[in-house]
């Protein structure tokens, strides 16, 4: 192995280290667009902040059992709620959805945190 081959290990090494510790958290980003919630359902670990993105339109997102509820949200503007207790929280949008999944709607399911 000549200078430059350990060099060139040493570097990509440390990038691949890098590239693992700075590895962004799980993107926990509902899209809100053309009357559905994309994804539908997502799956977060317990503590995650999820972040409702409207692209278009006015909606809502409403937890059918009234954990989180954000404002009317025109297009552009953001929701974020964390949630702390695992379960499944079911949501949809006050004017295009119902509880109980009807229409627009989705949910988020909230995993316990892992056992080390
Ligand atoms: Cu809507």
């Amino acid at each position: 192995m000549n200078i430059r081959t350990l060099a060139f290990l040493a570097i990509a090494s440390c990038a691949a280290l890098w590239i693992a510790d700075s590895a962004p958290a799980q993107d926990n980003t509902v899209t809100i667009t053309n009357f559905k919630f994309e994804p539908k359902t997502l799956t977060v670990p317990a503590g995650a902040t999820v972040t409702w993105e409207n692209k278009e339109g006015a909606h809502t997102v409403t937890a059918d059992k009234g954990q989180f509820k954000s404002p009317n949200l025109r297009a552009g503007e953001k929701f974020s709620f964390t949630f702390t207790k695992p379960g499944a929280y079911a949501y949809h949008c006050a004017f295009h959805g119902s509880s109980g999944g009807g229409n627009m709607a989705g949910s988020i399911i909230v995993a316990p945190p892992k056992k080390r």
